[in-house]
């Protein structure tokens, strides 16, 4: 714990560093961001939007044990991830998930957001999980925006959403959301802009993504970078990210520059909320060690922090040696045991 803890510590401290020295180099070197984000040819930030849905999609989605007692969802066999991959659908799609369970529990899949029969909602009461060996598919639907007709508005199923395992531990997935059985599930509206990357974020009690400290990320000045954040377990989290703001809608775009969405660069969460958003990296403020965190302020410094890189037209970050650089990540292997999370023990799980 505590070679940890001074771990932690180093890494902060040195982030601060950084953070310092990009903002001296940007005094120095003033970037056209705009110009530069702008430049880039059609398509990379622009024009590049979700189109039609197509109708029924099958995906097969394996359930993996990982070291330290640690549980991933993965795409293929042998490659969990944590959170596990991102799921995108279109408005008015179907998608089936044939869920393996190749680990050593019970366990399932439980989507919010999406309309699903009874049947696919991962949990024991609906006899929809699965035992070690076993396979099971559910259905997520997704409908558009439609009219009643009563005249009122039935909203779609558009956003920023999330699936996690609803059996593992306890009847809630208590255990396997703690283990690192959780990930991204986007529900995108035909015409949504799409990012050139998109990140996700999951506060799991005191860790981020089973990590402490938090992943870092990498993009290039002028990406359309989209976050998805979620909050789980028992502790309510602040997403902050330094340099860049948003609007606290559907997407984080204005459509309309007088639309009055706030726009916002902290946002709190509760277990199981999510949210997300996309900004262009290094906006106006150019590239640099933008350090993203929860800001409930024991939180931060317990770790809760990581970095959004974005690096110059080179790769590089202007002040920083690449050398110096923490290791970027986007899906994560655990490197830290389970008997680090505070207040959690294993047992029966
Ligand atoms: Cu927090």
């Amino acid at each position: 714990m505590t070679e940890k803890s001074t771990d932690v510590t180093r890494r902060l401290f040195s982030r601060r560093a950084f953070t310092a020295t990009a903002a001296t180099a940007a005094v120095i070197a003033p970037f056209a961001v705009v110009s530069q984000a702008t430049a880039e040819p059609a398509g990379k930030t622009a024009g590049k939007t979700a189109g039609e849905p197509g109708e029924v999609r099958r995906i097969t989605l394996y359930v993996e044990n990982m070291p330290d007692g640690q549980m991933g969802y993965g795409l293929e066999p042998g490659k969990p991830t944590i959170p596990g991959p991102l799921i995108e659908m279109i408005e008015g799609e179907t998608l089936e998930i044939e869920l393996v369970n190749n680990a050593d529990v019970t366990a399932s899949l439980h989507a919010h957001g999406v309309d699903y029969e009874a049947t696919s909602d991962g949990t024991r009461m609906n006899d929809s999980v699965v035992e070690p060996g076993g396979r099971y598919v559910y259905t997520w639907r997704t409908h558009a925006p439609a009219t009643r007709s009563d005249g009122t508005i039935a909203a779609g199923s558009a956003g920023y959403w999330h699936y996690h395992d609803h059996v593992v531990g306890t009847d809630h997935g208590t255990g396997g959301i703690l283990r690192g059985l959780y990930g991204p599930l986007v529900v995108r509206r035909t015409g949504d802009v799409l990012p050139d990357k998109t990140f996700t974020v999951v506060f799991n009690d005191m860790k981020t993504n089973n990590l402490t400290p938090a992943p870092d990320f990498t993009a290039k000045l002028g990406e359309r970078v989209e976050f998805v954040v979620v909050a789980h377990g028992n502790l309510f989290h602040t997403f902050h990210i330094h340099g860049h703001r948003w609007a606290d809608n559907r997407t984080g775009m204005l459509k309309d520059p007088e639309e009055q969405s706030r726009i916002i660069d902290t946002k709190t969460t509760g277990p199981a909320e999510s949210f997300g958003f996309q900004v262009i990296a290094g906006e106006r403020v150019g590239p640099g060690m933008w350090m993203y965190h929860c800001h409930v302020q024991g939180h931060s410094d317990a770790g809760m922090a990581g970095t959004l890189m974005v690096t110059d037209a080179d790769g590089n970050v202007p002040g920083h040696s690449m050398d110096d650089m923490p290791e970027p990540s986007m899906s994560v292997m655990p490197s830290h045991s389970m008997d680090d999370m505070a207040g959690h023990s294993m047992d029966g799980m």
